[in-house]
């Protein structure tokens, strides 16, 4: 079994890839489950913010539970920003690990930004609904040094990164 960590700027598409990853692989037979930074925030993860410390304690407790999922023979979508190349090395180290990035330009995020985070965050420092510690805008994104396979979402239609990564799966459990 395999869990895959994404990595990726918020609105480069991790949620609707995994989605779709996992429809294709339910569709096939595969049994896959998405572990997504956005909805566990709401759960386990709701008394974590956005510094260092809490985004690290976020990615570990989500590994958690995607690694008890992998003990259950599914493969695991593990949709989060994930922004510390140390971190996100560390979780590599598990054999059944494989790290994609989705590659998506900050200026195409925020022309795209569907759910005006990027506006928000951009605001001046002193308007109450500024978001501080922004990934990509306020905040740091370390570029991954070592993915197994980086997505362009920002040129690349979504079904063509969704068979290439559901090929890239399929293609891991076999090897
Ligand atoms: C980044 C933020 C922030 C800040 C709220 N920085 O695209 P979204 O909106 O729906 O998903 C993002 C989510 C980030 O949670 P993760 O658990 O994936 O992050 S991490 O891996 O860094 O722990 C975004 C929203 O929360 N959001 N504030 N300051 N994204």
């Amino acid at each position: 079994m395999i869990l895959i960590q994404f990595t990726g700027l918020s609105g480069s598409g991790k949620t609707t890839l995994a989605q779709n990853v996992r429809q294709l692989l339910m569709e096939n037979n595969y049994n896959a489950e998405i572990v997504d930074g956005d909805v566990y925030r709401k759960t386990i993860c709701k008394d974590l913010g956005f510094s260092k410390e809490d985004r690290c304690e976020n990615v570990r407790r989500l590994f958690n539970v995607g690694r008890n999922l992998i003990s259950e023979n599914k493969i695991v979508l593990m949709s989060v920003i994930n922004p510390y190349e140390n971190l996100r090395n560390e979780l590599r180290s598990f054999e059944f690990v494989r790290t994609i990035f989705l590659d998506c330009s900050i200026a195409n995020l925020i022309e795209r930004d569907p759910k005006g985070l990027y506006k928000k965050a951009l605001l001046p420092d002193d308007d109450e609904n500024k978001i501080k510690n922004f990934t990509g805008i306020s905040d740091v994104f370390e570029i991954p040094q070592k993915a197994d396979l980086i997505l362009k979402t920002d040129s690349e239609p979504v079904s063509v990164s969704t068979h290439k990564l559901y090929h890239f799966i399929v293609n891991s459990l076999v090897a």
